[in-house]
């Protein structure tokens, strides 16, 4: 039997005859990742799945020993007509097995209910795997679109189906604020609702003009990162200052530029030049943000957005004059430098790093942010040629809110076109800048949700062009597009059975 493994992993050795899984089936693994094969395997096989009271025939034994070569994510998997082993250095590592492991079954696996009649049959093979990058991300914009909770652990789910390992949830934006915050409740009581009224001025051709509303409970988002660490996919919020407020400017005018003059939230798509003003109140209100934020957050690297801000209303603010002047700056756009610099040194009092967007390069960012180059492949490359850590996210190849073709057919898009072959082939390390003195950490794609307004289109949108980035980030560059072409056709099975409503291959 040949297995079509997304990713491809590192070598696989195709054996013969095959392990199935039946009712007697067991399991020695440490308790979470047990938890995570029952999770897994347990809805659509129907199977129990027990704790094994011994390793022996007809186990599967998944165990954490001291592999280094293995590195943080790696793992070696072995089926025999026997059972089930793998090996990992980490339970990080057991974790992606268990996810190739399920991809080894047929893809009724996949499936939310019980299967009937299935044999769920393990292909023998002996598999060693390790990623080629650290960072294998995607971006979900919930505030354009606040997509229910639901929808996220979904796709959760289907990010570590792919190994992706970092979801980048952009919760704040001029067009709605999704983060409950218990200092500041206005942020989600009048931040996250939009109504065709509440535009501060009309621009027809890019009004949405559909009211719409939502947002998640600090509960609700602590559930979410619990549920994403069990699937080893941890979670980067962004708060994303001084651009992209004006939800927040509306819920707190005091926080614009012009505290008289009471804004909506943005209810029409673009970049809103209504900006945090530069006061010291306003700086407290964003770190109050940040304490709340890191709460629910674990993750060590938080992004303070940074994209887009326009400087029009700094130009005008005596508040703003004032921070040049004492600052010593050359100007109003290198107050961004300062709010990220702010921003970083609070939330290291947290032991926290900030990421940002690419605009920063060129604002006075100090150097051990994490860049996100995502205005092209230059960006990044500019970034690393800064000495940055850096997230290659240029929207060319990994904006998936870009239409996959040129057709007519395809849903509205924002802009731009991004043709599966097109993500595959993204090279994430530019020749002659992988040795420093940057470091690409990775790659990411990018689901921005101005035009994808329901949770049927982000999968529309994201697949399978998230299958092909994924590879990109786990298996390496240069991977053979007909041979990955090859193996999607067969990865579609496995779609359909979860019920993605992917869009067909061309
Ligand atoms: C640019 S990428 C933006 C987003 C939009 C996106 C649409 C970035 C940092 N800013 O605000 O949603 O383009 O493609």
């Amino acid at each position: 039997m040949i297995v079509m493994l997304v990713p491809s992993p590192r070598a696989l050795t195709p054996q013969t005859g095959h392990f199935v899984l039946t009712a007697d089936t067991a399991l020695a693994a440490p308790a979470g990742v047990a938890d995570l094969v029952r999770e897994l395997l347990g809805p659509a096989t129907g199977l129990p799945l027990p704790d094994a009271a011994a390793p022996g025939p007809g186990v599967i034994a998944l165990t954490v020993a001291d592999e280094p070569t293995l590195g943080p994510e790696g793992y070696r998997l072995s089926v025999t007509p026997e059972g089930v082993t793998a090996v990992a250095h980490t339970e990080a590592g057991l974790r992606w097995a268990v996810q190739t492991l399920r991809q080894l079954l047929p893809a009724a696996v996949f499936g939310a209910a019980p299967a009937p009649g299935a044999e769920w049959r393990v292909a023998a093979a002996e598999i060693e795997d390790v990623p080629a990058y650290a960072w294998r991300g995607a971006l979900l914009d919930v505030a354009r679109w606040c997509h229910p909770i639901g929808f996220v652990r979904r796709f959760v789910d289907l990010m570590a189906a792919h190994k992706l390992n970092t979801l980048h949830l952009h919760l704040t934006d001029d067009q709605g604020w999704r983060f409950q915050v218990r200092k500041y409740p206005r942020l989600t009581e009048v931040g996250a609702y939009r109504t065709e009224s509440s535009a501060g001025h009309a621009n027809e051709d890019r009004r949405d003009g559909v009211p719409h509303g939502g947002f998640y409970t600090q509960d609700e988002l602590r559930d979410l990162v619990a549920y994403a660490a069990r699937r080893g996919v941890r979670i980067m919020p962004e708060l994303d200052l001084p651009g992209h407020m004006q939800a927040a400017i509306a819920a707190y005018p005091e926080l614009g530029n012009h505290p008289d003059r009471q804004l909506g939230v943005m209810t029409y798509w673009g970049i809103s030049e209504h900006v945090l003003n530069n006061s010291d109140a306003t700086l407290g209100v964003m770190k109050d943000v940040l304490d709340e934020l890191v709460e629910i957050f674990p993750f060590e690297i938080v992004h303070i957005g940074g994209d887009e801000c326009p400087t029009v209303e700094w130009q005008e603010s005596e508040v703003a004059q004032a921070r040049v002047r004492e600052l010593g700056l050359t100007g109003v756009d290198q107050l961004q430098g300062w709010w990220a610099a702010e921003m970083a040194k609070h939330l290291a009092g947290h032991g926290r790093r900030i990421a940002v967007w690419d605009e920063l390069l060129e604002r006075g960012v100090q150097s051990d942010a994490v860049i996100f180059g995502w205005q092209g492949e230059e960006r990044v490359h500019a970034a690393l040629a800064a000495g940055h850590e850096v997230v290659a996210a240029p929207h060319t190849h990994t904006y998936l809110d870009y239409a996959e073709s040129d057709s007519p057919d395809e849903p509205l898009a924002i802009r731009g076109t991004t043709p599966i072959e097109k993500v595959y082939g993204y090279r994430p390390t530019p020749d002659g800048l992988a040795d420093g003195p940057g470091r690409v950490l990775g790659v990411q794609a990018q689901v921005w949700s101005e035009y994808v307004p329901t949770p049927e289109l982000v999968e529309y949108r994201t697949y399978p062009r998230l299958a092909a980035l994924a590879e990109v980030g786990w298996s390496g560059e240069g991977g053979d597009v007909a041979d990955f072409r090859t193996r999607l056709a067969e990865h579609i099975a496995r779609l359909d059975a979860a019920g993605v409503n992917y869009r067909p291959l061309d």
